[in-house]
């Protein structure tokens, strides 16, 4: 059971689920030209087992009834994602048309059940002929997905309930492109300075072409690590600051102050591309909400004799999930309040993704997952508490599914996968989430 019900949160308060789409669809199916994902995938080293996502859930077919799964929960909002690469095989240039009827449905279908439709625009599966092209590094990407987000938008927009261009931009810029642990897999710091631009750049263009649509309701989705110096030193302190103004503070502040922090242009100044300072106009059209995704925190220590950002990272010692990621409610809760006091006051704030990975197995009650949701739940409350405008919490994820680098093997679901017979099955944490969603006073 979960201690937390709707009940505790305020009038409106939106309990929802989120999923993406090369995570879950099955990218074989369609007309979806080739992405980022199935090159990286198939060269060896990268993807778990070599697992890519052309088959993953078969979410493609089998939409009603995940449509219906989130419905039966008594969930509010769905917040999914489009995969470029299906809309627009070659990531510019003439439309798939089998692709956009597919979101047609999804959405019509979401309608139909009451459920909101929240849509991202960009989860990472980059269509291959735009890496072709330098991908994240060419500063054309911010027109090309202009012009992919208004052909979307041109036929969805006047049923999507909110938007947002780009998940996780951090994902996007420093763990593709320094750490190059997700697609495109560069270890490059001129790459990663012009990524970590260029995304912000292409955020503002999407926010534009959809706002020149008549669309409302539109926001930006980023992701946090809690940076926990490894020890009590100076140099620990300054070591973790380094790793927040990287992982934490560069895109809220691009994106709401129009500027970047002094500490990561420290790094990343020498390799930014020409002119950078000129695009804060468009990156930072204003929005009306943000988004957190929220998951664990790292402990932080220097490494001097290291180039720069001169850290290293590691976990502690408290409870860590199937990836191997710390347990640490307390990070939301800082992120939250830091976020509404630092950067967007009263705007709008959502959790737009929290939840653990767990090796979970049908008939086993997942009670980790349970208790994690509900300490989450308690920070959320927490914040509201001390003021914080926060409108609602998603769940990562609806159902088990591709894991990036990882492949099949980390569980994130509310529903188990069974990835042979593609069975899905409610687990305990879905009845409970059910239960404490029915519970409206
Ligand atoms: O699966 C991912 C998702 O694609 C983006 N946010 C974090 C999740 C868990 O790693």
């Amino acid at each position: 059971m979960l201690r937390h019900t709707r009940a505790d949160f305020p009038e409106g308060f939106l309990f929802g689920t989120a999923t993406s789409a090369y995570q879950i669809e099955g990218h074989e199916h369609g007309g979806a030209g080739r992405t980022q994902w199935d090159d990286f995938a198939a060269t060896p080293g990268n993807v778990v087992g070599a697992e890519n996502g052309a088959r993953a859930c078969d979410h493609f077919n089998k939409w009603p009834q995940d449509l219906d799964l989130i419905s039966d929960a008594g969930l509010d909002v769905y917040r999914f994602s489009l995969s470029w690469a299906r809309v627009m095989p070659e990531g510019i240039g003439p439309a798939n048309p089998e692709g956009l009827d597919f979101y047609d449905r999804l959405v019509d279908g979401m309608l139909e059940r009451g459920l909101k439709p929240a849509a991202t625009l960009y989860h990472w599966e980059l269509p291959s002929p735009l890496l072709d092209k330098g991908g994240w590094r060419n500063r054309d990407i911010a027109k090309w997905f202009a012009d992919y987000t208004y052909t979307v938008m041109s036929t969805l927009g006047d049923r999507i309930w909110s938007a947002a261009p780009i998940n996780e931009p951090w994902c996007v810029g420093w763990l593709s492109h320094f750490m190059g642990h997700h697609a495109p897999g560069l270890r490059d710091i001129r790459a990663t300075a012009r990524a970590m631009h260029h995304v912000c750049l292409a955020h503002g263009e999407a926010i534009g072409a959809m706002r020149s649509l008549g669309m409302d309701n539109l926001g930006a989705v980023f992701n946090f690590e809690y940076a926990q110096p490894a020890d009590d030193t100076p140099d620990a302190a300054l070591a973790a600051q380094r790793y927040d103004g990287i992982y934490n503070r560069w895109f809220r502040s691009g994106i709401f102050k129009g500027e970047y922090p002094e500490d990561v242009l420290e790094g990343l100044g020498l390799h930014m591309p020409a002119n950078w300072q000129d695009d804060f106009a468009t990156i930072t059209a204003p929005l009306d909400w943000c988004g957190l995704n929220y998951y664990t925190r790292k402990l932080i220590s220097p490494a001097p004799n290291e180039p720069w950002p001169h850290y290293t990272e590691g976990a502690g010692d408290l409870l860590k999930t199937q990836v191997g990621w710390e347990i640490y409610p307390e990070g939301l809760f800082h992120f939250l309040t830091d976020t509404a006091s630092n950067y967007t006051g009263d705007l709008p704030l959502y959790v737009t993704e929290n939840g653990m990975a767990w090796p979970d197995t049908p008939g086993v009650p997942d009670e980790a997952r349970i208790a994690y949701l509900d300490a989450h739940l308690g920070a959320v409350l927490h914040a509201i508490e001390a003021g914080v405008p926060v409108k609602g919490y998603y769940i990562w994820s609806l159902m088990d599914n591709y894991e990036w680098a990882h492949g099949y093997g980390p569980r994130f679901g509310l529903v188990h996968v069974d990835y042979d017979s593609l069975q899905r099955t409610p687990k305990a944490s879905y009845e409970a989430l059910k239960a404490a969603l029915r519970k409206n006073g």
